[in-house]
């Protein structure tokens, strides 16, 4: 394989990514050696004679050179960016039922948590052929989540919840390192991607702690934070009820609309009064300060519950 120097490929994005890496290496050594060959090439051919007078050569005019070589690369450079960014797009969007696990990132541990809620520390276990979305959130400052052997990175930013996905390809123990200088012990930040066969990943969780969800955890603060109080139906107060929110637009009192996701429903949250939602007093008490770090991303993870169940109705 012309790729050893690469790691091992154990995704279903590795392929693609590591084609698109070939092929523009590939174009780009042979964009290189055609320009350094006519430089050299044309260096002998037209360089002056003796007694050539220095301005007798004519500077070639030819329209019809200028449009061809335009054409050429304009397709080129549309080929690459279409070719790319379909293989980017997919990498992106997850495929629908995927498992989603949640990582929270600090200085300088990955904290896994599995949709059964079951934890690790710097490691985290997934089935073989299974898609996986990992929800990122730091609590700190910004880190990376980085398993070179699944062609994936995504930068975790302190404030906002990142989604990256992955299909392991075939069993195996894979590096996890943050590749974004977090402090001291960023080089320490590593951890371990263990793929397994979709039997044996049911035996070893049967073998966990079978922890809370981090949507039960959730729902649990939902009351004892007094979230309940406002929101749950049947409540006295005006304010809006978070059944079916996730995913919808909102219209806001400003006249501007927003999609009720992570990130709104985290800053309604932590800043209530920045989106206030159209019909709706700005009532909402600033909880920033008052919640634990990954308490919010808990919070969140209940409201989306709420819409999914809405869905499955
Ligand atoms: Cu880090």
């Amino acid at each position: 394989m012309i790729w050893s120097i690469a790691p091992e490929q154990a995704s279903t994005q590795a392929e693609a990514f590591d084609r698109i890496f070939a092929m523009m290496t590939g174009f780009s050594l042979f964009v290189v050696a055609l320009v350094g060959a006519l430089i050299f090439v044309f260096s002998l051919l037209f360089r002056a004679k003796r007694g050539t007078p220095r301005r007798s050569v004519k500077a070639l005019q030819n329209r019809q050179i200028e449009v061809f070589w335009t054409a050429v690369t304009a397709f080129f450079a549309i080929f690459f960016f279409w070719y790319t960014s379909t293989a980017s797009l997919d990498a992106i969007e997850a495929p629908a039922g995927a498992m989603e696990y949640h990582v929270e990132a600090k200085q300088w541990m990955w904290k896994t948590r599995h949709p059964s809620g079951a934890r690790e520390l710097n490691a985290m276990h997934v089935p073989v052929g299974r898609p996986v979305t990992v929800f990122l959130n730091s609590q700190d400052v910004i880190h990376s989540f980085y398993v070179p052997a699944f062609r994936i990175k995504q930068d975790v930013v302190p404030g906002r919840t990142s989604t990256v996905w992955f299909e392991a390809t075939k069993p195996g123990t894979y590096r996890l390192f943050c590749a974004e200088f977090c402090g001291t012990d960023h080089a320490k930040m590593t951890g371990r991607v263990v793929a397994m066969a979709p039997g044996d990943y049911a035996r070893w969780l049967e073998t966990r702690a079978e922890g809370e969800t981090l949507a039960a955890t959730g729902a649990r603060l939902f009351v004892s934070a007094g979230c309940a109080g406002c929101h749950e139906e049947g409540s006295d107060v005006h304010a809006p009820s978070l059944a079916g929110l996730f995913g919808r637009e909102i219209p806001l009192a400003d006249g501007r609309q927003v999609t009720a996701d992570a990130d709104y429903l985290r800053d309604s949250i932590l800043l209530p009064g920045r989106d206030i939602a159209a019909g709706y007093e700005p009532i909402m008490p600033n909880f920033s300060g008052m919640l634990e770090d990954g308490e919010v991303e808990a919070l969140v993870a209940y409201i989306r519950t709420l819409s999914e169940e809405e869905a499955s109705r």
